[in-house]
């Protein structure tokens, strides 16, 4: 976000990042409790927002009910991001901090784990609102696998969550704060 020099007034934007079943719901529910408790006004949000138009082609997508082009999905991800550009900002703007469960990293990092070329996939995510802080839970693909829960959505198999971690591991940089578990 250009207003990374904060005034006083504005929100921070937190992300959670990791593969499925890492515990980034639980870490974004604590951190969201221990926020508030500090006296923050902290909203929980999550990408992708399946309550919107794009977020429901999506969901259908994830849940194996449409197929579509790998570029195609990519693109929507992006576009749902971008629909709550204006409303992300205005809530950082009045001093909410947005704590979110995945964001334009997550887009890359599945995509890129597809085969998609690492550039052509990051280019959408331009112009988006900068975190003020990435959050990467790192686990590795077995022991998430192994904690259960895997709800039979696309994405949700052992191998491919191999290659998204290690498309994680090329976007990670030392800006982002790594919890191992
Ligand atoms: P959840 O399990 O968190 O609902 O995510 N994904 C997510 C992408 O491929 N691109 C994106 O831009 C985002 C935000 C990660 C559902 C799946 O969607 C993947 C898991
Ligand atoms: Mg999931």
């Amino acid at each position: 976000m250009e207003s990374n020099n904060k005034s006083d007034s504005r929100g921070a934007l937190i992300v959670l990042e990791g593969l499925d079943r890492c515990g980034k719901t639980s870490q974004c529910s604590r951190l969201l409790s221990y926020l508030e408790e500090l006296g923050h006004s902290v909203e929980s949000w999550r990408f992708p927002d399946r309550n919107t138009g794009v977020g429901q082609m999506i969901s259908s997508y994830l849940t194996q009910k449409s197929q579509l082009d790998d570029h195609a999905i990519h693109l929507l991800f992006s576009a749902n991001r971008w629909e709550k550009r204006s409303l992300m900002e205005s809530k950082l703007r009045s001093n909410t901090t947005l704590i979110v469960d995945r964001y334009s990293f997550s887009g890359v990092a599945f995509s890129s784990a597809k085969g998609l070329d690492l550039d052509w996939c990051k280019a959408p995510e331009a112009g988006l609102l900068a975190p003020d802080l990435v959050v990467y839970l790192d686990i590795s693909p077995e022991k998430a696998a192994e904690r259960g829960g895997y709800g039979g959505e696309r994405y949700e198999q052992l191998e491919f969550q191999k290659k998204v971690a290690l498309s994680y591991q090329m976007l990670c940089d030392d800006t982002w704060k790594v919890m191992i578990f």
